[in-house]
């Protein structure tokens, strides 16, 4: 029996590249707690947990993420048999309510020891990967027309992306759709282009919204009304001329059920934090396919850990309708693994090595750590300010 010894976990605080503006907040630096699950036999696993914004997205923060783990978390899984992922998540559910982010974010590093104890891919685990390459969207969310223009042709010429989502929603519609319209005349017909409103609308500026976007071409709109409004998505599915993407909606089985009985979406955003874990995350993404409902492999813009994670997700299903947004790792200005993921011709390389196949730089870890002695000492300074 490989027992759980010590959970380890750490709030890593990376800048971002350039401020990037959502509907509800705007981040200059990603915050991501780091998990590490080790084992008795000396084999351990990683996972992260990442919002967005603090608290501005989502009921859970980074430092609620480490304190559930830290003090709830590992008292119910430090002995028990690490082989037995399902069985342990069974047991953090049945004494843990919601915090969906710190669950998947250990689910994973459970997987993550599996996997590299039995020498194979975490997508292995997840029944085999269908595709070694998945095709990765940028997200434009500069604030300013001209730069994310400027932005996007940089990247359709370095061959990293072709495809982009715009973040809108929080300023009056005309402007954001002369906004989303000027980058998709300017990038043409070559590049698809789509919107995130980020729950920011009502239904009838969703419905004013779907008209004028889709007359401007642009291919899809995610999650344009709140999220507990599902009889508002359902309509605007149905009537909207391009198509409707259900993401902060998706917080699980439940929901995906709740959401694909009225077909409050024409794709589905899988991501395995708001899911619940990875296991969760694929039986949303099962439940969307029964219903004909796309597959999108979502982010919470983790960085590279999580990412991994949901690039061996998402590689294990048939067919990805709208590609994925995997591209959290780009937006951070530092790399915090020894080998950064590959993102070349338009796609992310799933990595294959055992377990998530990736490795963390101990000294770059250190470093971002929040608690790493000269940040705190930096941190207290300004607080003293
Ligand atoms: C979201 O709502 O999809 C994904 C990309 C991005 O810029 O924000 C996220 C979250
Ligand atoms: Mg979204």
């Amino acid at each position: 029996m490989a027992t759980i010894d010590a959970i380890d976990t750490w709030i890593v605080d990376v800048p971002t590249i350039r401020p990037h503006v959502l509907s509800m907040t705007s981040i200059s630096r990603q915050s991501m707690v780091i998990v590490r699950v080790r084992c008795a036999d000396g084999v351990s696993g990683l996972g992260e947990g990442t919002t967005i914004g603090g608290l501005a997205y989502g009921d859970e923060s980074p430092e609620s993420i480490k304190l559930t783990i830290d003090t709830y978390f590992a008292p119910l899984l430090v002995g028990a048999d690490s082989a037995m992922p399902a069985a342990l998540m069974t047991r953090l559910r049945q004494n843990v309510v919601g915090n969906h982010f710190a669950k998947n974010a250990v689910e994973t590093a459970l997987f993550d020891c599996v996997a590299r104890r039995a020498g194979v891919p975490l997508s292995d685990l997840l029944g085999g990967r269908q595709h070694d390459r998945l095709p990765v969207l940028w997200t434009l969310a500069s604030g300013d027309t001209a730069k994310d223009i400027a932005e996007a042709e940089a990247m359709i010429a370095a061959r990293r992306h072709n495809v982009f989502k715009l973040k809108i929603g929080k300023r009056p519609l005309a402007d954001d759709v002369a906004h989303a319209g000027a980058i998709k005349r300017a990038l043409g017909a070559g590049a698809s282009v789509r919107v995130d409103v980020n729950q920011a609308w009502d239904e009838q500026t969703a419905r004013k919204g779907a008209r004028m976007l889709g007359d401007a071409g642009i291919d899809l709109i995610e999650q344009p009304l709140p999220r507990a409004d599902r009889a508002g998505m359902a309509r605007l599915a149905a009537s909207a001329p391009i198509a409707i993407m259900a993401d902060e909606a998706l917080r699980g089985t439940h929901d995906a059920f709740d959401l694909a009985a009225i077909r409050a979406g024409d794709a589905f955003s899988i991501k395995a934090a708001q899911a619940g874990g990875l296991i969760a995350a694929a039986k949303v993404a099962a439940i969307a396919e029964a219903a004909h409902i796309g597959l999108y492999g979502g982010t919470m813009l983790e960085g590279s850990v999580g990412t991994a994670a949901a690039a061996h997700l998402c590689s294990t299903f048939a067919t990805l309708a709208w590609g994925t947004e995997l591209f959290g790792p780009l937006l951070q200005t530092e790399e915090i693994l020894a080998t950064p993921l590959e993102y070349t011709d338009f796609a992310l390389t799933v990595p294959k090595g055992p377990g998530l196949g990736i490795e963390l730089d101990e000294d770059k870890v250190r470093h971002f750590r929040r608690d790493a002695p000269q940040r705190t000492v930096v941190m207290l300074n300004q607080a003293a300010r």
